[in-house]
């Protein structure tokens, strides 16, 4: 297909660049840390969004090459970031069926010069579905190398409190669909205050992704989220802009 023809070729022509969206800390709002998002400039269709080109990387199998250069591009640019900020990567289901996944992480954090703690993997719970024992032998080489270990898009798809007994998540990310809906729907803040109420005693961090608001802001400060993500504090922008876009906010 004409689709993968062009993705190989991205890969080798260096189409594909990966943008930073801000995480920010409750306690004195600072930056803790960025999330990297990939990006592709199609030199004739313009910039394809991730929602089309990762599944056809996941089936193709070129996700393998993709998040390999993902992570080295993301931890590259976080070594040169100077307040110890934490960058966030996201990882496929498909990325653990590669025996050679935790060498991958662990060469990309040494051609960096990053230390393992500024890195953070972000996984949703379908690695817990496939493969469980497998994986989560993965997750648990992955936490030794030192990385840490997000659970994306919590509370969607097949989400079950019991994933949480059987990995020690070192952060739980709200899906921004419960962020939307806070307002109007009592279901979606119920679900919002059940996530919350489970990270303190399970001492697991908080991030509330998808905070356009300020009113947004303030609730889930209230409810007790420790990080907070969103259009409100920044969107995802080339590195090149990143300064630029925190002084925007300031
Ligand atoms: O940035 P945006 O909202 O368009 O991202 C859409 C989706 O693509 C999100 O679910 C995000 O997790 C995924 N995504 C973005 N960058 C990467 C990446 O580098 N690797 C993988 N596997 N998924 C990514
Ligand atoms: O699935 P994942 O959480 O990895 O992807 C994050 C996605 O959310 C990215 O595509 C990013 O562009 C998008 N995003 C980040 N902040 C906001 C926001 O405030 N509102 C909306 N609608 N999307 C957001
Ligand atoms: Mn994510
Ligand atoms: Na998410």
């Amino acid at each position: 297909r004409q689709m993968e023809i062009d993705l190989r070729r991205a890969l080798h022509r260096g189409e594909l660049q990966m943008h930073y969206q801000p995480i920010i800390e409750k306690a004195g709002c600072r930056i803790s840390g960025y999330e990297a998002l990939i990006r592709w400039q199609h030199p004739t269709r313009g910039p394809v969004p991730p929602m089309e080109f990762i599944p056809l990387a996941e089936e193709t199998g070129l996700i393998h090459e993709l998040g390999t250069r993902a992570l080295n591009l993301a931890c590259q640019e976080a070594a040169t970031w100077t307040n110890g900020e934490t960058v966030a990567v996201n990882l496929s289901p498909v990325q653990f069926k590669n025996s050679e996944l935790v060498k991958t992480v662990a060469l990309a954090l040494e051609d960096a010069g990053l230390p393992a703690h500024r890195l953070e993997l972000e996984i949703t719970e379908s690695v817990l579905l496939a493969n469980t024992e497998g994986n989560i032998r993965t997750l648990q080489a992955l936490k030794d190398l030192g990385v840490r270990i997000s659970l994306d898009d919590f509370g969607t798809g097949y989400s079950s409190l019991s994933y949480l007994r059987s990995f020690p998540f070192d952060k739980i990310k709200i899906d921004r669909s419960f962020v939307r809906d806070m307002g109007e729907s009592r279901e979606a803040m119920a679900i919002i205050r059940a996530i919350t109420g489970l990270s303190s005693s399970l001492l697991i961090e908080i991030t509330a992704e998808g905070v356009e608001t300020e009113e947004q802001f303030r609730q889930l400060q209230q409810e007790g989220c420790s990080h907070f993500q969103g259009y409100l504090f920044g969107r995802p922008v080339a590195a090149e802009h990143r300064m630029q876009e925190i002084g925007v906010h300031e």
